[in-house]
């Protein structure tokens, strides 16, 4: 099966999974929930999260509760991300942002209630049956919230915003993506191993895997935000270069950025060698990251 047809049907099972965890009482709060949860997303995350967990011998069907968690959370930050506080951006996924679909104040409990609901599924008594090890649970958990907190994406949504206008380095550059992306993403990918059941070592170069591609799929997106089409996005390209943002095309151009994304890249597929063969999924997604043009 091609590797374009293997993610659609995965995506699609992923998206069918989000929305049966999804409340479906007819009130506001839980349209708005669904709007932004259900928008098409790529499902990356929970993509990466379970084919790690495959790659170490666990089950799809184990681990599908933190892959729908893990793009609830995602799909909160978004929803915090474009707020006129924050990015201030008008489209997401294709359709209206959240706060320009239901005001700002229904966007916002709505963002909050999805990221309560995420912990919720990935905590509660059927997920613990499915996985059997509380200890690797509890160890997720713990991941996924420090790539969120004060040394994770809300230290880099900081950063990113301090940077406005401003002279930054290309270290400095790093880390805003580090933990406003990367983390979350590297988080992504140890839990599909944590909950499969992987050693230290395996978790080692996972983690050295997700850290290389964290970093080449922020730079891609930043090239996007040069080059990419409306359409093929789902927002408005441009915005970085509006908001006077720091971005790796803006500090390197275009062309180091694209050579320094294709030597992280190399660096990811170089750490799944490791893994032998039983990597050629994760190799392709890999490579699919970089070539992706939304
Ligand atoms: C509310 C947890 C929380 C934090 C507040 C708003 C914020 C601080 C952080 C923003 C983090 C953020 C939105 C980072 C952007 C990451 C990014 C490149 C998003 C696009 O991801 P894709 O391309 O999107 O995977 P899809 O739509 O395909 O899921």
């Amino acid at each position: 099966m091609s590797l374009n047809l293997k993610l659609k049907e995965l995506k699609e099972e992923i998206d069918m999974e989000i929305d049966k965890y999804l409340p479906d009482d007819s009130n506001i709060l839980t349209e708005a929930m669904r709007y932004s949860a259900l928008a098409s997303g790529k499902r990356l995350r929970a993509i990466l999260l379970i084919e790690s967990a495959i790659l170490c011998g666990g089950e799809k069907s184990c681990v599908m509760p933190f892959a729908c968690g893990i793009e609830l959370i995602h799909t909160f930050s978004l929803i915090h991300d474009d707020l006129p506080a924050m990015d201030d951006d008008d489209f997401r996924r294709g359709i209206p942002t959240a706060h320009k679909k239901f005001g700002e104040a229904i966007a916002i409990l709505a963002a909050d209630a999805l990221f309560a609901l995420a912990y919720q599924i990935m905590s509660y008594k059927p997920t613990r049956e499915k996985i059997g090890n509380n200890g690797a649970i509890l160890d997720c958990i713990e991941r996924i919230s420090s790539a969120i907190g004060p040394k994770g994406m809300c230290l880099g949504q900081t950063l990113d915003i301090q940077s406005e206008g401003q002279k930054v380095t290309l270290d400095d550059l790093k880390l805003i993506h580090r933990s406003k992306t990367g983390e979350l993403i590297s988080a992504s990918i140890y839990c599909g191993g944590r909950l499969a059941g992987a050693g230290i070592k395996n978790l080692e170069h996972l983690e050295n895997f997700a850290r290389h591609l964290g970093l080449a799929f922020q730079i891609k997106d930043d090239i996007l935000d040069v080059s990419g089409k409306k359409e093929e996005l789902g927002k408005t390209p441009g915005s970085d270069q509006r908001k006077q943002k720091a971005t790796f095309p803006s500090l390197l151009g275009l062309e180091k950025a694209k050579i320094l994304m294709d030597r992280e890249i190399e660096s990811a597929l170089s750490c799944l060698e490791h893994f032998g063969e039983k990597s050629a999924t994760l190799k392709d997604l890999t490579k699919y990251i970089a070539e992706r043009n939304f």
